[in-house]
């Protein structure tokens, strides 16, 4: 099934090769994390690509570290035509293609090779289809494993210590609702905003995976982490349907073609990435609190999944029979 790097880098020079010369394309990409994360890494790569097939006349210039803002704006200026290309988490998506929010419901998923396979089949495509009346062209999905909560008092055991609690969470009242169905006050924060927020008390923990708890620093400030799973959000990259519109069909062939392995590349680095950080913060000191009893999370978030899940009964059902 899996097209070789091999197939796809032959294919992509060939196209260049016979297109009539076409003008040069700096594509600029926005991303919060900084570089040296897996999903920046995965674009410098595409980039790497592009120029490569093109002899440098297609190239990425990445905006990384928020240079740019957050994630919602940066889905603006994408769809705006300001900028290229953005990476994103799908919990900013849901508000624009109301149909990501499924993977935006608590426990959704069992595994992550369920995840794999709904984003690699005919679910997760048709969900990138979809993003065109949104302005965007869908390039891929990437891995972002699972969040879970940390904060700045305690170790956090069941949803009842959660109580009081006030946790940021990504702009989509899903995680609102999410948090507030677990007891505690979930108030909506911009990922650039985070860090001083924790440090300021205007909320006393967040929720995120490792890799972002430990890049972001927020350990430092919020040194309780409960990994109690309770998101498993993918992420994705898109680009300007309004840039994508002026583009001739041989350039996107090779921007399709270097999504495919970038999408690749940035699994394998994820994979890393996720115990390389877990290292990172044990030798920290983080208090980590691990196997805590999911069940509780899961029925408390019951109602969550039922609200925000009703008008997508049939795709959860086959979201629920992907193995
Ligand atoms: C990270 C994700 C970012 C951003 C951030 C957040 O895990 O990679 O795209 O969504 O979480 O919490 O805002």
């Amino acid at each position: 099934m899996t097209v070789s790097i091999r197939k796809l880098t032959l294919a992509a020079v060939a196209a260049a090769a016979t297109a009539a010369p076409a003008s040069a394309l700096e594509i600029k990409s926005s991303d919060v994390h900084p570089m040296g994360y897996p999903t920046t890494d995965a674009i410098e790569y595409m980039g790497q690509l592009l120029s490569d097939w093109t002899n440098g006349r297609i190239t990425i210039k990445i905006f990384h570290s928020m240079q740019l803002g957050g994630e919602k704006e940066a889905l603006e200026q994408v769809q705006l035509g300001a900028l290229e290309m953005t990476r994103v988490s799908v919990g900013v998506v849901g508000p624009i293609v109301p149909d990501f929010n499924v993977f935006n419901l608590p426990y959704v998923f069992r595994s992550l090779d369920q995840m794999h396979n709904v984003v690699d089949g005919e679910i997760g495509t048709a969900l990138l289809d979809k993003l065109s009346a949104g302005g965007l062209i869908g390039l891929g999905y990437m891995d972002a494993g699972s969040r879970s909560f940390y904060n700045k008092t305690k170790a956090i055991e069941t949803p009842a210590d959660l109580a009081g609690m006030k946790i940021r969470v990504m702009q989509n009242p899903i995680f609102v609702d999410m948090v507030n169905a677990l007891g505690g006050n979930g108030l909506p924060i911009a990922y650039n905003e985070l860090y001083t927020a924790m440090q300021t008390g205007v909320v006393d923990g967040a929720e995120n995976n490792p890799p972002s708890y430990e890049s972001g620093k927020h350990y430092e400030v919020a040194g309780y982490y409960t990994i109690d799973e309770h998101l498993m959000v993918p992420e994705i990259f898109v680009f300007s349907k309004k840039v994508w519109d002026t583009l001739d069909e041989v350039d996107r062939q090779l921007i399709r073609n270097a999504s495919v392995l970038a999408a690749r590349k940035e699994r394998e680095l994820w994979a890393a990435r996720e115990k390389a950080s877990m290292d990172i913060l044990r030798e920290k000191g983080v208090t980590i609190v691990e196997n805590v009893d999911k069940t509780p999370f899961i029925e408390a978030t019951k109602s969550v999944r039922e609200k925000h899940g009703a008008d997508y009964a049939d795709l959860l059902k086959r979201i629920e029979a992907t193995k």
